[in-house]
């Protein structure tokens, strides 16, 4: 069972949501009476995290539904270089699926100073000089000594693209 220790995919305690329907019809609804500039902006805000919270249960029930992988996007959505999620646990044996996201080309390189014990990171990298560069594009692993891995992204690692996956 895949566990993410980012605070993104946590699901809000929001109950009476329905994925799809209340967004729009929020927005349907919405209609504010003149010179209302100020409830207007409110209610932006709020479909605003409407959106924010469907977002996070779709993320989460993906997750669950799949208890032996887990996906980290190479690139935020908002175009950031990072891993997303970018510190989270697997169980010894559990499919980690690197996917292209946004502001690639990426790779998943494991630092050798920062594997348990006796782990071969030639193994479990890509090669430097490969590049994940079509959108979508995967890169998968799978971890079955337990203890804590670093990885980094090669074009990006000054950048501050690295990451942290605790097999347990
Ligand atoms: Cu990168």
């Amino acid at each position: 069972m895949a566990t993410v220790n980012s605070a993104t995919v946590s699901i809000p305690l929001f109950t009476g949501l329905k994925a799809g329907g209340s967004a729009s019809k929020a927005t349907s609804t919405a209609k504010i009476p003149t010179a209302a500039a100020v409830p207007k902006l409110a209610v932006k805000a709020s479909l605003k995290d409407v959106g924010v919270v469907v977002a996070a249960t779709a993320a989460s029930a993906m997750l669950a539904s799949n208890a032996m992988a887990i996906e980290v996007l190479l690139g935020s959505d908002l175009g950031e270089l990072v891993f997303v999620p970018g510190d989270f646990s697997v169980t010894p044996g559990e499919k980690i699926v690197f996917k292209n996201n946004t502001a690639y080309p990426h790779n998943v390189v494991f630092d050798e100073d920062e594997v348990p014990a006796g782990v071969d990171v030639s193994k479990i990298s890509m090669d430097v000089t490969e590049l994940l560069n079509a959108p979508g594009e995967t890169f998968s692993v799978t971890l079955t000594e337990k203890g804590t891995y670093s990885f980094y992204c090669t074009p990006h690692k000054t950048g501050g693209m690295e990451g942290k996956v605790t097999v347990n």
